[in-house]
């Protein structure tokens, strides 16, 4: 999902801070259905309000709650998709030093999941800006992760995801910028954890080959050999993920499948970082479709994530917040056989 959302829902959604948190509590962790190494959520607050930064806790932004996690791990779920702000973590320079204030809500949040087994994604949500600015120097996007990979060199279950849809950049950066990111995880000493790699064009999967991603991200190298490549897909008209209303109810499984065989001919690893649809039937069968076609690939496709979570997002249309949100209601109950 793209800013102008980001900042919309920031702006409208800070009344129901104050609500209470939900009353669900973990008995015990579900049996897992689906042949998926990862299945999980985004988990939205700590990029709200990116207009004001380094911005308010509590006001321009907050973090994924506990409870939340509990009960989506009670449901199935294992891996959780932290979106944060750059800035926020490490402010002025990407060579400089953390804010401890953000720095230990992030520990706050990673280590409840990881605490508990579960995997928690450090998704940077700055689509390859840095305060608004394209990322060229990709020295500093290494020094960046270096130090924020150092924090967290330990924990095997965090999972480094270098930037959310990098967007509007040559695509030979974007691979620049990736590389960058893989190198300066490792010098960490962070060696045990995946790296999730994005693409270039919001690293939609429809768009894979046509965005000329197909042609330069797969010279990627890991010592460790443990990249993935996070792709995003969306089931509406334009693939932005901002309607309830999907294509058809094949739509999923169709803008996967180039996706697909780039993955099976270059010997790659995927996984559907950020996918939605509103809470009615056609976008069900079209998500259950894509899912399906996945679990089939299982091979090549680790597993999937959706959008989203958090408690700030109110009544938004893919809301998977519990005990309201409107796809926790509506979707959720659909999709047990994928998780
Ligand atoms: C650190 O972050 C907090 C909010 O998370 C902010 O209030 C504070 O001004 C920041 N400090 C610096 C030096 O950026
Ligand atoms: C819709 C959306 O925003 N999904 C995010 C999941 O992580 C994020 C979300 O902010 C990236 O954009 C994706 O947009």
């Amino acid at each position: 999902m793209r800013f102008l959302d980001i900042v919309l829902f920031g702006a409208t959604a800070v009344g129901s801070a104050l609500a209470a948190p939900a009353a669900d509590t973990l008995t015990t962790t579900s049996k897992r259905a689906s042949k998926f190494q990862f299945v999980g959520i985004n988990e939205s607050g700590a990029e709200f309000g990116n207009k004001n930064l380094p911005g308010q806790l509590g006001k321009d932004y907050t973090w994924p709650v506990h409870s939340t996690i509990d009960t989506m791990m009670g449901k199935g779920f294992n891996i959780f998709r932290i979106p944060i702000m750059m800035e926020r973590l490490i402010p002025t320079k990407m060579t400089g030093t953390v804010n401890s204030t953000y720095q230990q809500g992030l520990d706050d949040i990673v280590n409840y999941i990881t605490g508990k087994g579960g995997y928690a994604i450090i998704d940077p949500h700055n689509f390859g800006r840095y305060y608004d600015q394209i990322i060229t120097d990709t020295a500093g996007f290494k020094a960046w992760w270096t130090t924020t990979a150092k924090m967290y060199a330990s924990n095997s279950k965090v999972i480094f995801d270098t930037n959310n849809e990098y967007h509007d950049m040559d695509n030979s950066l974007v691979v620049k910028l990736n590389q960058a990111a893989i190198d300066g995880i490792r010098a960490a000493g962070a060696t045990s954890q995946y790296i999730f790699v994005e693409g270039n064009s919001y690293t939609g999967a429809w768009t894979w080959t046509s965005s000329g991603n197909a042609a330069g991200m797969g010279s990627l190298t890991d010592p460790q050999n443990k990249i993935i490549y996070e792709m995003h897909q969306y089931l509406d008209s334009d693939g932005s993920g901002t309607s309830a209303t999907c294509v058809s109810s094949t739509i999923g499984q169709e803008r996967i499948k180039d996706a697909t065989a780039w993955l099976k001919s270059n010997g790659k690893k995927g996984i559907i970082g950020e996918t939605a649809g509103g809470a009615n039937s056609q976008c069900i069968s079209a998500i259950q479709g894509m899912l399906g076609y996945m679990a089939s690939n299982s091979d090549v496709w680790a597993g999937w994530l959706w959008w989203g979570g958090g408690p700030w997002w109110g009544t938004y249309i893919y809301g998977m917040e519990p005990p309201s949100g409107t796809a926790y209601t509506g979707v959720l109950p659909s999709l047990s056989a994928y998780i």
